[in-house]
């Protein structure tokens, strides 16, 4: 059941990595009273419009699994102009009692019912309720290893997203980070709404010109006029940004695309519904037009080859050209649901269906 600890069992115990098997848990029903007015949008929602697109790279910085390009049909939907914020996600635990998957600790019963018999048990003060937490490095490091830079963080949750000792006071309308991808669905699913699919959220971060490599459009990332909240400076050790690398930006810093959706690029990733399978793309370019997608059926990512992952789109302040480029609009990231880190949140989308229904709801 707790995919994070698939990274504390790798750092801990240098261990062979296992598939677990995940539910979903989920707090809400649909059949709540609607929470929306008479309003003729969806608060807070822009209109996507849908159509046609090319998804996917295959430009020199592509990596393997945006290969191939393909043709992709989307419906409109609405989305959510911003990332869902510290202050929503707080309104949603308020009403609810939700607790994320980073407060609660995991059970050693259930871990070591899932790792190879003789697996040595993780040590129990690992056994805590915590999160991943970027921690950057003392100096340049191989690029090749994660782990260099990220800590497994006893207290590290959405109200305290660099650990105990920190916390989101004045950062309101930062994008909630620290979700894990159930914490993302139990929310969606309260606020009458779900995650969009990988190709919902590529087209509406192209907002309407499919041919740009960034949300802004062609012309390469400015460190002296920054179009986004990326990394700038040497990745993982040196920021130059005068907030240091400590995080994210209050949603609507930058610019917002035609579609009038902000943060599609940069702060925080955000999670989508599909699973991640690395030749996926190329599934979809055999079956030729591809309508609506939802994802592959079962994940498999190379990296982790047991692992369980979903997708997370958009790119974070820690992305940078050395290692990641990230932010590039059809760049792909995958993480295993259970998990949470302290630059990945996500946004909603509802369909027209749903509005409706929520306009119902209210008339009823
Ligand atoms: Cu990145």
């Amino acid at each position: 059941m707790f995919q994070r600890f698939i990274t504390t069992l790798t750092l801990l115990l240098t261990t062979v990595i296992i598939p677990f098997q995940l539910k979903a848990d989920c707090c809400c029903c649909s059949k709540l009273p609607s929470r929306f007015g008479l309003e003729s949008a969806p608060p807070g929602m822009v209109w996507i419009p849908g159509g046609e697109f090319t998804m996917g790279s295959d430009s020199a910085d592509s990596r393997r699994d945006e290969k191939p390009r393909h043709r992709v049909k989307v419906e409109g939907v609405w989305m959510d102009a911003t990332p869902v914020t510290n202050r929503q996600f707080k309104e949603f635990v308020d009403a609810t009692g939700y607790v994320t998957t980073a407060e609660k600790a995991p059970s050693l019963d259930e871990i070591m019912a899932q790792v190879p018999p003789g697996t040595p048990p993780p040590p129990p003060e690992a056994l805590v309720p915590a999160s991943l937490v970027f921690k950057g490095s003392s100096g340049p490091v191989p690029l090749h290893n994660h782990f260099i830079w990220w800590e497994w963080k006893p207290g590290a949750d959405w109200r305290h997203p660099m650990g105990p000792d920190s916390s989101i006071e004045g950062k309101e309308d930062h994008p909630v980070v620290q979700v894990s991808w159930y914490d993302a669905k139990a929310y969606a699913e309260w606020a009458h709404k779900r995650l969009p699919t990988e190709a919902e959220w590529e087209f509406a971060a192209y907002g309407g010109q499919n041919d740009i490599t960034f949300v802004w459009g062609n012309q390469s990332f400015s460190e002296e006029e920054p179009q986004a909240n990326i990394w700038q400076g040497n990745f993982p050790y040196q920021s130059t940004k005068p907030h240091g690398y400590a995080g994210t930006t209050a949603v609507k810093t930058f610019k917002a695309n035609p579609y009038g959706l902000y943060d599609m690029c940069g702060n925080a990733w955000q999670w989508c519904s599909d699973l991640y399978h690395v030749s996926y793309y190329q599934q979809e370019k055999d079956k030729g037009l591809s309508v609506n997608p939802t994802g592959p059926l079962t994940s498999y990512d190379p990296d982790e080859p047991y692992a369980t992952k979903h997708v997370h789109r958009g790119g974070s302040f820690l992305c940078h050209d050395s290692y990641c480029k990230g932010y590039r609009i059809s760049a792909r990231m995958k993480t295993c649901p259970d998990t949470s880190l302290n630059h990945l949140g996500f946004r909603c989308v509802m369909t027209q269906e749903m509005w409706q229904q929520e306009k119902k709801n209210v008339q009823k």
